[in-house]
């Protein structure tokens, strides 16, 4: 953990320059809400400031406010290059190393701008010269709202950043229920409501915005994919790239089945492949001390946090599957 004293934020931002904030490939509920509060935050104070993600979004994330003035790296490289050539500072948000951003990771190396990291996940690299990092806050979201009121703002923090941070507050969570909530975060929560959040409309555009194909996918998933090996206590599920195509997949739409196994009793540790443009993408989900984080950094060049973590592979789907029933027995002790 390392909270840099709010009197250093103060100054950077008196002699900002033009603001970026960035956040991680595939941005999520907590990337997009955590860059979406900041950009209103640093608004109302009279900066100016871009939002850059490297690829799309998911469309269940369209009703955050802001979302129209977001600079997509994939679909507008030279804006987006052009923008973190000028920036004076830089904000990354919920990744701490630049292979989170994939591509547009050089140009932020390269850039003279002052870089400051707000976010909770494990080992952080160390490219900033100003970090807000706790990976005990449950969210990256969770932690803007704190660097606000360490900043003496918290009356700043209006219906637009609280819908923005309520949202990655909720999806980082799990809606409410993984083990980093904390009463911190519900205090939080509570706030937020009302400033205007409404948790309600929030969750159903989150949870509530299912295609029958998405469902149907889910469905398959479950019925036919789901591989349980009990002596492990370990769940697998995989997807090729022709299953997907097969349920009309859409950014987005497998995001969260990994969660499903762990909801079987006794089950420790869940794990989704899915394949797609040539890498094996891999999530990885556990209840409990089975720390996930390791096993991702060890196995399959990822990470993330104890008990939700992700990472890659570039071998086929298949030999991905054996390679990690291959290491599986490293483990057994641990998920015993
Ligand atoms: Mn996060």
């Amino acid at each position: 953990m390392r909270r840099d004293l709010p009197t250093l934020f103060k100054k950077a931002l008196a002699k900002s320059g033009p603001i970026v904030i960035i956040t991680h490939w595939s941005p999520d509920g907590d990337a997009m809400g955590s860059s979406l509060g900041l950009y209103h935050y640093l608004k109302a104070k009279g900066k100016d400031v871009k939002v850059i993600i490297p690829n799309e979004y998911p469309e269940f994330l369209d009703f955050l406010p802001g979302k129209n003035t977001v600079i997509n790296h994939l679909a507008q490289k030279k804006k987006a290059e052009d923008a973190v050539k000028k920036a004076g500072t830089v904000f990354t948000l919920d990744f701490n190393s630049f292979g989170r951003i994939e591509e547009l990771g050089k140009a932020v190396q390269e850039s003279k701008a002052v870089k400051i990291m707000i976010d909770h996940h494990q080992a952080p690299d160390d490219y900033a010269q100003l970090y807000y990092h706790d990976v005990n806050a449950s969210s990256t979201c969770e932690l803007i709202y704190e660097f606000i009121v360490a900043l003496g703002d918290k009356k700043l923090v209006d219906k637009k950043i609280a819908t923005c941070l309520y949202t990655g507050l909720l999806t980082d969570t799990g809606s409410f229920r993984f083990p980093s909530t904390s009463a911190t975060t519900h205090r939080i929560v509570a706030d937020l409501i009302e400033k205007g959040a409404n948790n309600a409309d929030i969750y159903n555009a989150i949870h509530d915005d299912n295609t029958v194909e998405r469902l149907k996918l889910l469905g398959y998933c479950i019925s036919d994919k789901l591989n349980v090996l009990n002596e492990y206590h370990v769940a697998y599920i995989s997807l090729s790239e022709e299953e997907q195509n097969r349920f009309q997949y859409k950014k987005g739409d497998t995001e969260g089945v990994v969660n499903y196994p762990l909801s079987i009793r006794g089950l420790k540790f869940s794990v989704f492949f899915s394949e797609r443009d040539g890498i094996v993408k891999i999530s990885f989900r556990s209840k409990g001390k089975f720390d996930v984080n390791k096993f991702a950094r060890t196995h399959f060049s990822g990470g993330g946090h104890k008990n939700a973590a992700g990472g890659k592979s570039t071998v086929s789907l298949d030999q991905t599957i054996k390679n990690f029933l291959a290491v599986l027995p490293l483990y057994k002790k641990e998920l015993a």
